[in-house]
């Protein structure tokens, strides 16, 4: 076939071809099979030159040349055409609406436990506390015998107490820490024990974990009077402005005379309702003058010195503020529950 006839039908494949394709990559496929150096079609039309006459080579190069310049602008332009078409999807695709609503962070908050602990520290360290955390962990010794809870004291009872090997046990009161201060500290001591202590309880109201804070103070000349006014300030503190303190006579065996105190109810103001069950009055916490036994057991000169203690449940506290009445919901990590609680 001639020359011009094989350029003819060239370009009227590209015209054909060039308009039916629908993304660069394939139009550039199109392309190659004409414009490729080594394998396309107008590349091995260059070929057969060798076989036209030398007078007639000048002006075939000519028409070669133009097919060449004509193909590369006309694959160049539908190229640009397809580019700019895919460049326009791909932004819509990726557009972003910015009168959106933005999507809601949600935020965790603190366990009602955790607030009331933090509370209690803080008011505690406002009065001159140390904290003084010790270990769950602790000996017989330490937990009992040390408190002058003797031998056949019921909380002794393998049924209250979680034991472990022989002579060790998880502390059932944050007051096993405190001996281990009382034997390496000289008076005047001033601290706060907060945390986790374990017994075998399990109701409404108990559960076999819990927290607890205890405060000791031991010093020169410490009386029930330091420990009412102490108490005094920490309830108005807690509980509101106004708060009353009440003692009553107790009984435990670290403290002589022992004392339950209790608080006018913050709900009514002591005229009675469903809180303080129509009493006025909530309990709140057990306390004490020390008991010389246990400060001579650490070392303590208790005709020299003289102490106060008490301790709480951190977990009655917050069921009282919160109004939480069972305190399996403070232990179940239900959500709907904590989601209440962000201060
Ligand atoms: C209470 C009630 C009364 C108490 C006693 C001591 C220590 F270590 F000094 F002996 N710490 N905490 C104590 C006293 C705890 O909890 C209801």
């Amino acid at each position: 076939m001639a020359i011009q006839d094989q350029i003819r039908e060239i370009r009227e494949e590209i015209e054909s071809g060039i308009g039916s394709y629908s993304t660069s990559k394939e139009l550039y496929e199109f392309r190659k099979t004409f414009l490729d150096n080594k394998e396309g079609k107008i590349s091995q039309i260059m070929k057969g030159m060798k076989d036209v006459p030398k007078e007639d080579r000048p002006a075939v190069g000519k028409i070669i040349n133009e097919i060449k310049e004509w193909a590369t602008s006309a694959f160049d332009a539908a190229d640009k055409k397809l580019h700019a078409a895919e460049l326009a999807a791909k932004n819509a695709a990726e557009a972003i609406d910015v009168t959106m609503p933005a999507v809601r962070e949600t935020v965790g908050g603190l366990h009602p436990d955790t607030l009331v602990c933090n509370e209690l520290i803080e008011i505690f360290s406002g009065m001159g506390f140390e904290i003084y955390e010790g270990s769950e962990i602790e000996s017989d010794y330490y937990n009992f015998t040390a408190l002058n809870t003797p031998a056949d004291h019921p909380a002794r009872d393998m049924q209250d107490t979680f034991y472990l090997s022989e002579g060790f046990l998880l502390r059932t009161q944050t007051s096993a820490g405190q001996i281990h201060v009382m034997e390496n500290k000289k008076p005047p001591i001033k601290i706060l024990s907060p945390g986790k202590v374990f017994r075998s309880d399990d109701d409404a109201t108990h559960s076999p974990m819990f927290s607890q804070m205890e405060g000791l103070v031991v010093d020169k000349g410490i009386s029930v009077c330091d420990l009412q006014g102490m108490l005094d300030t920490f309830s108005s503190r807690i509980f509101g402005e106004g708060v009353k303190t009440r003692l009553r006579p107790s009984y435990f065996p670290f403290t002589e005379p022992s004392v339950e105190v209790d608080v006018s109810c913050f709900a009514c103001g002591g005229k009675g309702c469903k809180l303080c069950k129509g009493t006025g009055w909530i309990e709140v916490l057990g306390a004490g003058i020390v008991n010389h036994r246990v400060l001579e057991n650490c070392g303590i000169d208790s005709t020299e010195y003289s102490g106060f203690a008490f301790g709480m449940g951190v977990e009655r506290i917050a069921m009282l503020k919160y109004g939480i009445n069972n305190i399996k919901n403070l232990f179940e990590s239900d959500v709907r529950f904590a989601k209440q609680f962000k201060d």
